[in-house]
Order: C-alpha cells, then structure tokens, then sequence
C-alpha cells in the first residue's frame, strides 16, 4: 500500500516492522489521513505472519505534536461527532501485536495519547511529554485524561492535564509512564532492539500476554484475572508450549512455530 504521510518498513531486523509518521514539516501533527494510515498499517502488520512486534516513531524532533489543530479549527460538535475520528484509534488500541513507540521530541496532545496507546515506550533524552489541550480551550480527547492518570496518578496527570506544560522524559520516566530514556542518538535502535528480543518469543504466547495485561488497565481486578486464565490455560493448546517446555527439560533452545 502506497502512504501519504506513512514511511513503512516491513523486517528492518527479523519480525520486526517499523511504521514511521513522515509529516515533518508540521511536527508529525495528526490529522485524518495520518491515523487513517497507521490504522492501516498496524493491519497490515497484523496480518503479516513475518511480523511479531512492530516500532511506531516520528522523527527527531517530534514523535508528533498532537492532532492536526487547523483541521480542527473550525468543525462544529456535529462535525467532529460525524468524522468519526475515534474509529481509527480503536483500531491502534486493538492491535493485537505488540507496539512500541520510539519517541523523541515533541510527543504532545494526541501524541502523547498515540504513544500511550502503543504497548511500551522508548525515549530519546530530549522527548518531551504533554497535553496542552488546555492551552487551545479543549482538552485530552483521546485517552488523556484516563491512560495517563492510569500510567502516572492523579497528582501528576493533574499537573500536566492542566498546566498543559511540557514533561521532559526522565520525569516520565520516574513517573513510570515510559520504559527507558536513552541519548538522542540511540533512542531508535533501542527501540528496535527490544522489538527484535520480542519478535523471538513464541508469538501465541506474546498476543495472549498483550491482551492479559491490557485487561488489567482496562477492566476491573476479578474480570481480568478470569482473562489471564482462560488465556493461560489457552496456551496449553499451542504447540509452542509443548516445544518450550520439552526444550526447558532436554536443556535445548526452543523453536517456536507460532502454533
Ligand atoms: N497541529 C497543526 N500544526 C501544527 C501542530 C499541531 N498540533 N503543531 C505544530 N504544527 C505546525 C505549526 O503550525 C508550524 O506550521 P507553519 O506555521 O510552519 O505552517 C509547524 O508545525 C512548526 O511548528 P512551530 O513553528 O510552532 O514550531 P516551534 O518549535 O516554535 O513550536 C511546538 C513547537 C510543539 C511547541 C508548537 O508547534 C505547538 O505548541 N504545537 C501545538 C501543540 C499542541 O497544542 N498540541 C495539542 C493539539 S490538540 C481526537 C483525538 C485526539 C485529539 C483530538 C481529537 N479524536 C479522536 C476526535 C487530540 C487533540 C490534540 O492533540
């Protein structure tokens, strides 16, 4: 598929795909045909068989500053409802691979939202965290005000929700909201290189782990537990686990087939 604003690399390292948001010159800033395309893309990765993990990123200066706020501008409430934006986003959420975000730069407003939304998240150094919807008079729309105060707690959700400053991504490090910060200039490769570590192990395995765990953010304590068991017990049936286990025993390296 040919992409507009969409650089795509099927198997940079093996398993792994990376989808790079290419609009520089607005910051990588979010509009419609942007979420299209990586709705689309993170499909087709899905579909892929050769892909097991795949790397979300933006460029050096800006993973993206948000959603587009000139298409914006001007839309009523009806339009907004109508343009169904949230649709595309639903179906980043529902990747069943998993995502990590590479982030440098500006990761801001729908941004942060986006790079909340993948599974794991790599920063460069000069990344810089925010949803400064405030300061345009709207606020968090897709998942700001929810993943974040999940991912950081009230009090600092508070604080960057409404002052709508810019957090710079040791804090969020601290404040468990990213995986690792790593220079400027390594920030992609690292990224890259936990992709690759995960495109190794047994892929039923990795999905059914994704959904576990996203259970635990998105549902209460007795129905993801219940999601974690039934999804536990699902991997008997794999022959994955029967490889890994009989390889654990006979002191060999596992060969998954991903069945
Ligand atoms: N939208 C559109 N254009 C943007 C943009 C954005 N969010 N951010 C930057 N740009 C454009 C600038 O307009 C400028 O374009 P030209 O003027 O050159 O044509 C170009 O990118 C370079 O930006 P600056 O000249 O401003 O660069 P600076 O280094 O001076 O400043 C900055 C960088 C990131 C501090 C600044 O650009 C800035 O404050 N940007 C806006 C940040 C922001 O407010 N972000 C939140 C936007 S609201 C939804 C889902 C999600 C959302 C909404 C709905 N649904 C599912 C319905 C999310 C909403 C938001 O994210």
């Amino acid at each position: 598929m040919e992409y507009q604003f969409l650089l795509v690399k099927p198997n940079v390292r093996p398993g792994v795909t990376v989808v790079q948001i290419n609009r520089p010159k607005e910051l990588n800033a979010l509009n419609r045909t942007v979420m299209e395309e990586i709705g689309a893309a993170l499909t087709a990765a899905d579909a892929d068989e050769a892909c097991r993990c795949v790397v979300l990123t933006g460029n050096e200066r800006a993973f993206a500053a948000g959603a587009d706020i000139k298409e914006m501008a001007d839309a009523s409430a009806v339009e907004m409802l109508n343009r169904d934006q949230f649709a595309r986003w639903e179906i980043i959420r529902k990747t069943k691979k998993p995502v990590i975000a590479a982030v440098s730069g500006f990761c801001l407003g729908g941004g942060c939202e986006l790079a909340m939304l993948c599974d794991m998240i790599v920063a460069s150094e000069s990344a810089q965290f925010g949803q400064p919807e405030v300061n345009i008079g709207v606020m968090p729309g897709a998942g700001g005000t929810q993943r974040l105060t999940k991912a950081v707690g009230k009090a600092l959700a508070m604080e960057i929700a409404l002052t709508g400053r810019f957090f710079p991504a040791q804090k969020m490090l601290e404040a468990g909201l990213i995986n690792r910060v790593v220079p400027t200039e390594l920030y992609f490769q690292e990224a890259i290189k936990l992709a690759e570590e995960i495109a190794q192990k047994p892929p039923v395995a990795v999905r059914l782990i994704k959904e576990s765990i996203n259970a635990a953010f998105e549902t209460h304590l007795d129905e993801g537990l219940m999601r974690e068991r039934k999804n536990f017990y699902l991997l008997f049936a794999t022959e994955d686990q029967k490889e890994g286990m009989a390889a654990f025993v006979e002191k060999r390296k596992a060969e998954w087939k991903g069945k």
